[in-house]
């Protein structure tokens, strides 16, 4: 793909064109020969876009709550990225998301499911990639769904500049929360399925844990939802606002900005190095040093000493 074509596709993109848009995150989700391109020519023109995460134990509603603030915001342009970490397996649940969005959605966002091929790292990449075309192609608000289950799918969903977590009432789900990391990075909570017997219960829960825990200024407000009757969806988005006005005014904004930055680089040497470390080992000079290993001749430590010295740059990497 020539750079020239990307840009065609860039311009597209921004007019509107969801075909085109389409095509760049395809790219970028295939973290192919042409992901580097499209990453370059979208950072250039990223970051006026606001950004949410949406997070959850699966089953809280997080699919139905997202279609409905992105109609909520009352943007021309919303998007919405769905990540299953899970995918290959679970194709089919993609689909039911899209359903069930599509269902709720009548504001015509832009919507886009995510997979992981083959490990989560790979998330790691390519969903801030995905985030950066979006936002270059004029789309905002852009919300991101993940399952907060692992490490990483949390780490995605607080890649954002307003996390949202989602939690239901009963089942301690909000200990479950806790204990998943989710408390930590909620920017805004929201006790969904309010139609349903103990949302105030689960409000105190979280309250409670929130005066153990707090402490920045920016104590994260608890929202209750029937998301499936649009109910408190207003309230949500307007808490979300609040948050925006808030990173601003504090220079959080920037401060987090640099540091999503600065943590997509580390993910994305660790990515890189992850790949050579399983080429070395996998390959001629790993073959050979393990035979070593195992005819006793040397150490694993001797081993791994040696094949480092694959890894190691001959030069020094210049600033
Ligand atoms: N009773 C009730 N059910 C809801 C509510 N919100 C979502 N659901 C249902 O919960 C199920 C899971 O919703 P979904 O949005 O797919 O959850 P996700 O897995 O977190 O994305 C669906 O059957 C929804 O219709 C709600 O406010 N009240
Ligand atoms: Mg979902």
């Amino acid at each position: 793909m020539s750079p020239n074509h990307i840009g065609e596709l860039f311009e597209a993109a921004l007019g509107g064109n969801r075909r085109a848009l389409g095509k760049l995150l395809t790219m970028v989700e295939k973290q192919g020969s042409s992901a580097a391109m499209v990453s370059e020519r979208a950072h250039r023109d990223a970051g006026q876009a606001r950004v949410v995460g949406v997070t959850g134990a699966p089953g809280t509603g997080k699919s139905t709550i997202t279609g409905q603030l992105a109609g909520a915001s009352g943007a021309s342009r919303p998007a919405i990225l769905a990540i299953d970490p899970s995918s290959p397996l679970t194709g089919g649940a993609i689909l039911g998301d899209r359903i069930r969005m599509d269902n709720h959605v009548g504001c015509g966002a832009f919507i886009r499911s995510m997979a992981t091929r083959g490990h989560a790292g790979g998330l790691a990449v390519a969903v801030p990639d995905a985030v950066r075309v979006l936002d270059a192609a004029g789309c905002d608000p852009i919300i991101v769904e993940t399952v907060g289950v692992g490490q990483v799918e949390v780490s995605i969903a607080a890649a954002a500049d307003t996390t949202v977590v989602v939690v239901t009432p009963g089942w301690g789900d909000a200990v479950q929360a806790n204990k998943a990391g989710l408390l930590e990075v909620a920017d805004v909570f929201v006790v969904n399925k309010a139609d349903r017997p103990d949302a105030r219960g689960a409000r105190r829960d979280l309250e409670l844990m929130l005066d153990l825990g707090h402490r920045s200024r920016w104590r994260a407000p608890i929202v209750l939802t029937t998301a499936t009757k649009a109910e408190g969806i207003d309230d949500l988005w307007a808490e979300i606002e609040r948050h925006t006005a808030y990173l601003h005014d504090s220079g959080e904004l920037i401060r987090r900005r640099g540091r999503r930055r600065r943590d997509e680089v580390a993910d994305r040497i660790e990515l890189e190095l992850r790949d050579r470390v399983h080429q070395i080992v996998q390959g001629e000079p790993g073959e050979a040093a393990l035979g070593r290993v195992d005819r006793n001749e040397i150490s694993p430590a001797a081993a791994a000493e040696l094949l480092l010295a694959a890894l190691k740059p001959h030069n020094p990497p210049e600033g």
